[in-house]
């Protein structure tokens, strides 16, 4: 029997096992609990690009890397960009920034998914640490907030079991139907949400005063901000009943909770306030440093583990890199002709780039626009390692297998270095294990992070002086647009851009639309066309086309949050136009 870990950029990180050409989950892993998602169970079955191709016709490998070696000396190294996706969330996916940097390519910075979320926790906590599941199976109630658990994180699900469900969201997600509370908020409120928490519970006395006294920082501040807002401002903008929030409270008091709060809160401007003022509002109830309590975001899944791989100098930010810039692109892991915002600009500029060079697994709508695409290993066909952004177990990755075709980034990266006569990479085994060493520790027959030792900010929070920072000012413009909010979340088939996608816009029975009718969605940042399909799930207010359905970029603006460097998907509003 053949263990490995899941790749997929995914909170659950499972183990799998390989078995007579099949994948499985592992029932041993405390975690995985012995099953995968559709994602998974339909990764061998993918058809993956063979050979490598250039302008369309195949070649060989030899004669594709003779091709990206001629194109790399011929092109003036500062006209070259490296960018580098998360379709494989394996560590040593990394390991060409070894030859890039040494090239003086430039990189990519911030994040096209949590970036601005992080920046808010980082601002009031030092460091985000997510909670281990052992935590949450602790808690007595659990609040999902934005984080659409049935699709994206089906393995706490066992965890959560039998306690008190509060759901935050503005769709009637499946999780949300078995919730004993769902509060469907308005897309882009939850800062008022929160505020509107946090105004209640200082009006019912509510707070920790032990860890505001010992463990935190401008709380008077705080109170001031909140007590800011006027009342019916923070209703209006929530739309929700007040009575839920109070209801939300009541059941949180006293009683060990933990937020799991996930991307769709953060995908705008303020995303970083959005973190910054769900962490306040837990830090008043002191729900941070104690067994069965917190709040868990998209934890830094390298916190503590020694990166081998250099910090590149050169970088622009990721949302709104402008491919047109450059003589080379060279992109790895990555959909970005579909899961960058503002696709038309994204396309122009792939079009305008003198070489694109896409390596990677699948054909897609930026393999179709590349000159060169280089077939990539399947996780089972290289060395890796796994670190876990949801949980603390270390996932393994051991080669199992040669490869069927494609070549892996260690390998693609050791010849390029050679060519250069930039040095020789250390084995990939040195890499792994340096990685290993610097933060795993045995737990039975898997590994865990060091970091979760202790409960997550049980002895100190990472800010300069170990206390909890407060917020007390925001930066929130609103959005001034007309139209529907666009609700673009994960698909319960689909990882981003890979395997069985979406192809519908879902829309309220409000809007006048029937199931199979065709729809031209209408932007700011542009227009696409869609098939419709009526969802009793979604507030007359919002629309929502998945993550990696063909189109949903074209509508979404290619901006920078205010903090993070991060996309900002949801900054937006649409119209609906018939099409007769
Ligand atoms: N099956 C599957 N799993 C995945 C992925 C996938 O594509 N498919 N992608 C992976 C990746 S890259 C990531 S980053 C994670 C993300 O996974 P999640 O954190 O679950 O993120 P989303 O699916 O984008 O959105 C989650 C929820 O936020 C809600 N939401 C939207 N707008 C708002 C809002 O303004 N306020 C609130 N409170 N809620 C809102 C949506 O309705 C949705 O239910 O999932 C990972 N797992
Ligand atoms: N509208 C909208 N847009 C979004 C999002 C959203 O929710 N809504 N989500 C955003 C988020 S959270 C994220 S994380 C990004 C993700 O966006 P991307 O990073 O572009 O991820 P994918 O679409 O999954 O594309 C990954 C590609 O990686 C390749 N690949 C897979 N495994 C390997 C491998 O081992 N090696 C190599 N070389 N290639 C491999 C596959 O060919 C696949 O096509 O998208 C963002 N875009
Ligand atoms: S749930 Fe996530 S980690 Fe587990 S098999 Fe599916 S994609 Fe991989
Ligand atoms: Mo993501």
């Amino acid at each position: 029997m053949k263990k490995t870990t899941c790749p997929l950029d995914c909170y659950d990180a499972c183990s799998v096992i390989y078995e007579e050409e099949r994948l499985k989950g592992d029932k041993e892993h405390p975690f995985t609990q012995g099953f995968l998602c559709p994602n998974l169970n339909g990764y061998l079955k993918t058809p993956r690009i063979q050979k490598p191709l250039f302008k369309g016709q195949e070649i060989e490998m030899d004669a594709a890397l003779d091709i990206l070696v001629q194109q790399l000396e011929c092109t003036k190294e500062q006209a070259s960009l490296y960018f580098k996706g998360s379709g494989n969330f394996g560590r040593m996916q990394d390991i060409p920034t070894l030859f890039f940097e040494k090239y003086g390519a430039t990189f990519t910075r911030g994040s096209l998914c949590d970036g601005a979320g992080d920046a808010g926790i980082v601002e009031g906590r030092g460091a985000n640490l997510s909670l281990p599941v052992e935590e949450i199976a602790k808690s007595e109630v659990v609040v999902v907030w934005g984080r659409n658990i049935e699709t994206s994180n089906s393995h706490i699900l066992p965890f959560i079991k039998d306690k008190i469900l509060i759901v935050i969201d503005p769709v009637e997600t499946q999780i949300a139907k078995k919730s004993d509370l769902h509060i469907q908020i308005k897309p882009r409120s939850d800062l008022f949400v929160a505020v509107l928490m946090a105004r209640f519970a200082y009006i019912d006395m509510m707070e920790d005063e032990e860890f505001i006294q010992e463990r935190s920082e401008e709380w008077d501040y705080f109170v001031d901000f909140v007590r800011s807002f006027p009342m019916k401002k923070l209703m209006r903008r929530c739309g929700v009943d007040p009575n839920d929030i109070i209801t939300a409270l009541l059941l949180i008091q006293g009683r060990k909770s933990v937020f799991l709060v996930g991307v769709g809160v953060q995908k705008y401007a303020h995303g970083h306030s959005v973190l910054r003022m769900i962490d306040s509002l837990a830090a008043m109830m002191g729900l941070f440093g104690k067994e069965g309590c917190g709040v868990s975001y998209l934890g830094n899944s390298g916190f503590g583990f020694d990166n081998p791989f250099i910090k590149p100098k050169k970088t622009v930010p990721i949302p709104t890199v402008d491919f047109g810039k450059y003589d080379l692109v060279f992109i790895q892991g990555s959909n970005p002709a579909n899961q960058m915002p503002r696709s038309e600009k994204v396309i122009a500029g792939l079009q305008k780039s003198a070489f694109v060079v896409y390596f990677g697994l699948y054909e897609n709508e930026t393999s179709a626009l590349a000159d060169l695409v280089i077939p990539a290993c399947t996780f089972l066909e290289k060395e890796d390692l796994r670190l876990s952004y949801g949980h603390a177990y270390v996932g393994a990755m051991p080669k199992l297998k040669e490869p069927d075709s494609g070549i892996s980034e260690y390998d693609l990266t050791s010849f390029l270095m050679e060519k250069f006569g930039y040095g020789q990479l250390e084995e990939a085994a040195y890499y792994i294990q340096k990685m290993m060493h610097s933060n795993a520790k045995d737990a039975g027959s898997y590994k865990l992070s060091k970091s979760y030792d202790t409960v997550p900010y049980h002895d100190k929070f990472y800010t300069d002086d170990e206390k909890f920072i407060f917020v007390d000012e925001i930066d929130d413009e609103g959005l001034r647009e007309r139209g529907y909010h666009l609700i673009t979340s994960k698909n319960k088939h689909s990882l981003n851009s890979q395997f069985k996608r979406a192809t519908k816009a879902y829309i309220p029975h409000n809007c006048g639309f029937e199931n199979g009718e065709r729809v031209r969605i209408v932007s700011k940042y542009g227009a696409f066309e869609f098939e419709v399909e009526v969802d009793d799930a979604l507030r007359e207010d919002s629309i929502l086309i998945y993550s990696g359905t063909h189109g949903v970029n074209y509508l979404t603006p290619d901006k920078l949050s205010e903090e993070g460097e991060s996309a900002v998907f949801q900054d937006v509003k649409v119209q609906l136009e018939k099409i007769v």
